[in-house]
């Protein structure tokens, strides 16, 4: 059989849910054409080959390129000073309702061009891309006017275009209320529903609609009208829910089939047998806990317990995880969360692909899938869980190349 690349002599991690755990296979090859896995599995077993290059990978694993399926990537200015106030006493809410926060960096959003945005945002890009990242989503929520938030989309997926990764665009116009609106949120949720997500729809600039459900966001009825328009407009939804106080968010998500609830460290035990019943995806996001110091664990086991899907991400923002390791991610889930290895592994491969709804396409090494890997120099999977600050990618391979 006829193929552009064959890479042999590796150990597979596999995440293939029709095998036990990671989906190991010792002795495996990988073979892909035009992009795609021709054959993914056992030496043994693998139909002969004519490859146009073999790769020898010398008994390095490989795994499913990585997925983040939450990050605020598009961004201008930066919050430093924001963190020695933290340091200094001051709270994330505190910062917020003085004019801080989201708001500011919306000011240094609004200032910057589209080009510039993009340029910002590459060194956080190109981090995820450096340790195996193939696929990242990309929320706006920092421009908060309509030409700003398509601005920001644009950039986002301009992103796509300039590296070679995949971008799903998240349109987080629900994120934060700008000044202008101050005195009249229900005015500025109209505005999210009655033109922004119009707009963003008509030029496709959005896989996805988010919002922030939360006392210093939105409330639940105000998060209820944007999904109705998002529904209206043929787009999917998920939602930052329960990160600072239980509003019962993620059982509306559920209500409305969101691809994800995220953050979820105040959720419930009615929010948890929502999410069972459901096809929501329990996006947790570790980097935010550790930076804004969270004491409130989300309730894993009872996820756990309850066969809810679990996801990692960076959440990559200025405000609460400047983070763009999810190397670290992985780390800070197992140790600060109790995650195990295999969960943190298919919370940043398969289970993050179906966080994007992408599980068809990618997330796993099945064939028919495309041909993103990440090939690394270790001698066994807990690794890339277990050490911090260390990359030990090899290489990186996106769309069979
Ligand atoms: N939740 C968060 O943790 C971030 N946004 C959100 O909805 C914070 C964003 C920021 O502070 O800039
Ligand atoms: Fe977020």
């Amino acid at each position: 059989m006829q193929c552009d690349t064959l890479w042999i002599t590796c150990r597979l991690a596999t995440l293939d849910p029709a095998l036990e755990g990671l989906g190991i296979v010792e002795n495996g090859v990988i073979a892909a054409r035009d992009g795609r896995i021709l054959y993914a599995g056992s030496a043994d077993d693998a139909p002969a080959f004519q490859a146009a290059r073999t790769i020898d990978c010398e008994g390095r694993w490989i795994t499913p390129g990585l997925i983040d399926p939450h990050t605020h990537l598009v961004f201008a200015g930066d919050r430093a000073h924001e963190f020695e106030l933290r340091l200094a006493g001051a709270s994330y809410e505190e910062i917020a309702r003085a004019g801080g926060g989201i708001v500011s960096t919306m000011r240094a959003t609004r200032a910057a061009s589209e080009e510039e945005l993009i340029q910002a945002a590459l060194p956080r890009l190109d981090a995820l891309i450096a340790e195996g990242v193939t696929t990242v989503e990309i929320k706006s929520g920092y421009g908060l006017s309509l030409d700003d938030e398509i601005k920001s989309l644009r950039a986002a997926r301009a992103l796509g275009e300039v590296r070679r990764v995949g971008v799903s665009a998240t349109f987080l116009g629900a994120h934060a209320l700008p000044p202008e609106y101050r005195d009249d949120p229900d005015a500025y949720i109209a505005l999210v529903c009655e033109k922004m997500i119009p707009a963003i729809a008509a030029r496709g600039l959005a896989d996805a609609v988010d919002g922030f459900c939360e006392g210093i966001g939105f409330s639940p009825a105000q998060i209820r009208r944007v999904f109705e328009a998002a529904r209206d407009h043929g787009l999917p939804v998920k939602l930052h829910a329960e990160q600072l106080s239980n509003l019962s968010g993620a059982v509306m998500a559920v209500e409305f089939d969101a691809l994800s609830a995220d953050h979820l460290e105040h959720l419930d035990a009615a929010g948890v047998a929502a999410m069972a019943a459901s096809r929501t995806v329990a996006t947790l996001l570790p980097g935010a806990y550790y930076f804004t110091r969270e004491t409130k664990v989300p309730p894993i086991a009872a996820l756990r317990a309850a066969g809810v899907s679990m996801a990692l991400a960076t959440d990559c923002n200025p405000g609460t995880s400047p983070l763009t390791s999810p190397l670290l991610v992985m780390n800070m889930a197992a140790t600060l969360f109790r995650m195990t290895v295999e969960e943190c592994l298919a919370g940043v491969t398969r289970e993050a692909a179906r966080a994007l709804d992408l599980l068809h396409d990618r997330g796993t090494l099945e064939a028919g899938k495309a041909c993103d890997l990440a090939i690394w120099d270790i001698e066994r999977p807990a690794e890339l869980v277990y050490r911090m600050g260390f990359n030990p990618l090899h290489a990186r391979v996106w769309r069979g190349q």
